[in-house]
């Protein structure tokens, strides 16, 4: 069911036929990232040693100034790193994979050999050092049953489920959601979640959404291992290739020219900017716009986070 929401096909056609031309020439957002600590704010071209973005090739050059032919594309990709604490992502991440475990069921086997993992841990003195962070919460690779994705698949080494809600929501679940949704200019019920978890073999290939299953706007939470996630341009973008560092907590939203024109890929390790990003177990959970879903009137919402949808 869930290989629906993906394609291999270019989009140009669409793009063309589009209905979401409207919000395309909004031109509200940007290809930057917003730093919600430092309140800082990274172009694609900016060449500061801490921007999370790495451009692969580009036709043309970036001059620093403005330019069409530079640009496009540019309002439609927005980063926002660290956006969840650490305390968030654990929540979200426990919620997540007992989501998971509630879909899929978890095989007598595992079950067993979660118990044992469990012991290991409570008697090993050195566990809360090594796992800092959100590493107690995953378990063990072969604590979970992968699916290898089959031959047209592009995901291999995961596990997926939709998330229509959580087994329990509970305030500060719901606070978290609230925030993520006030990223986008949609609400809730307007919204299909899934997450999807990637072993550390894991990796998606490159591909566009599939048109039929969602709108204009793909939103991204990534929790656990750094990961690289690659935008190659197809048909009218072609030539065009950036990537992007995604660390735990880091969300990002691709709508229009990103959505449609550029396949998007999550390595399974890679170098970014000259360093090794050597991967891991990492869940993402992803929203998605339904086909016709109205943009929310924004002076009914209440300040639930940060607007970077202007
Ligand atoms: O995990 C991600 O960030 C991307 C997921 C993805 O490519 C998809 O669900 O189609």
């Amino acid at each position: 069911m869930w290989a629906s929401l993906r394609s291999r096909q270019c989009a140009a056609p669409v793009l063309r036929r589009s209905t979401h031309n409207a919000l395309l020439s909004r031109g509200a957002w940007r290809l930057y990232s917003v730093d919600t600590t430092k309140q800082a704010r990274y172009d694609l071209h900016c060449s500061i040693a801490s921007s999370p973005f790495e451009i692969l090739s580009w036709p043309t050059p970036f001059t620093g100034e403005s330019r069409p032919e530079t640009d496009r594309g540019k309002d439609d990709f927005t980063l926002v790193p660290a956006f969840l604490s650490l305390s968030e992502q654990r929540v979200l991440l426990k919620a997540s994979l007992e989501q998971l475990d509630k879909v899929h069921g978890v095989h007598p086997r595992l079950r067993k050999r979660r118990k044992q993992v469990a012991e290991e841990r409570r008697f090993n003195t050195e566990f809360d050092k090594m796992y800092d962070g959100l590493w107690d919460i995953f378990l063990p690779e072969d604590c979970y049953s992968w699916e290898e994705g089959h031959f047209d698949s592009v995901i291999h080494h995961f596990r997926e489920a939709p998330v229509t809600s959580f087994p329990s929501e509970e305030a500060t679940l719901c606070g978290i959601l609230d925030r993520l949704v006030s990223l986008t200019p949609y609400k809730r019920e307007h919204l299909i979640m899934h997450a999807l978890h990637l072993s550390e073999r894991g990796y998606i290939e490159g591909h566009v959404d599939n048109l039929e299953a969602s709108g204009n706007m793909i939103m991204g939470v990534s929790l656990g291992a750094e990961r690289i996630l690659k935008m190659t341009g197809v048909d009218e973008e072609k030539g065009r290739c950036f990537q992007c560092l995604l660390r735990s907590g880091d969300v990002y939203i691709t709508k229009g020219v990103m959505r449609y024109g550029y396949k998007h890929e999550i390595l399974q390790t890679g170098v970014f900017k000259g360093e090794p990003v050597e991967g891991g177990q990492r869940l993402s959970l992803m929203f998605r716009d339904v086909h016709g879903a109205p943009l929310k009137d924004r002076s009914e919402e209440g300040n639930t986070g940060m607007d970077i949808n202007k």
